[in-house]
């Protein structure tokens, strides 16, 4: 698999420490890619599990992968969310050559260029949207996959993927994800920023929304709980990669040379 050398490579709520967090996955994606900067958005490590003491190897190697980034030419910026807000004390220091932060603001090709977790701008949106679904943060709705098989019986769903699920059978929740991209995109505008780029709600995303008769970019890298998408930046345009996207571009580029 040949390695993609990347301007800015984007990626958020792995959730290291649970048993969802898709880590073969997202190691053979890392294999494929060589950033010139990398932005953890957020929820990478899951402190909130840290009790149950789950660490496999593949997890370690994750973390180890981007410290040794860190140390041979790669910018890392690790940015705190709720699940890892345990760091947010910490944010100004630096672990190693790893910036810890709970924002970051960068100049992309001339664009100012928000970068933060999102769980900020969901608290900011407040009780009502809460209320429409079930009265927890979004976040939280998907933070119960643990719980998930009760939580199936509880509410009389089918297995499935949970963000599914949920934007299936809780009211208001499609629209709660849409509310929070405009929320993100009008925090950015707010800032004087041209886009925004989030993780939190575990929803893959590159778009464009209008806010106030300015166009500004709202950008979600997704998770490796369920999705498995990084959010990459090269030559002024985002794309959303998957594993998939990369071992069958690796494949198409193959099958042209031959
Ligand atoms: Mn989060």
């Amino acid at each position: 698999m040949p390695i993609r050398a990347l301007e800015l490579l984007v990626l958020s709520d792995i959730h290291l420490g649970t048993p969802s967090c898709q880590a073969r996955s997202l190691l053979r994606y890392l294999d494929s890619v060589r950033p010139k900067r990398l932005v953890l958005n957020g929820d990478i490590l899951d402190l909130w599990h840290i009790r149950n003491s789950y660490w496999p190897d593949d997890h370690a190697a994750i973390l180890a992968r981007f410290f040794a980034w860190s140390t041979s030419g790669t910018e890392v910026t690790y940015l705190t969310g709720n699940h890892d807000g345990a760091l947010r004390r910490w944010c100004g220091s630096m672990i190693g050559k790893v910036a810890i932060a709970n924002e970051l603001l960068l100049d992309l090709d001339g664009k100012r260029v928000l970068f933060e977790h999102g769980d900020g701008i969901e608290a900011a949106m407040g009780g009502r949207l809460l209320r429409s679904v079930g009265g927890v943060g979004y976040d939280v709705l998907l933070y119960i996959d643990r719980f998930a098989d009760r939580a199936t019986r509880l509410l009389g769903l089918r297995p499935a993927s949970l963000s599914q699920r949920i934007k299936r059978h809780i009211p208001g929740a499609a629209s709660y994800i849409a509310a929070f991209e405009r929320a993100a995109a009008r925090h950015a505008h707010a800032n004087g920023c041209d886009a925004i780029v989030c993780g939190h709600v575990h929803q893959p995303v590159s778009r464009e929304l209008v806010i106030d008769g300015r166009t500004i970019g709202y950008h979600n890298s997704g998770d490796w709980v369920e999705h498995g998408t990084a959010l990459e930046y090269q030559d002024g345009a985002w794309t959303l990669m998957s594993v998939d996207d990369v071992l069958s571009g690796a494949m198409l580029r193959g099958e042209q040379a031959a």
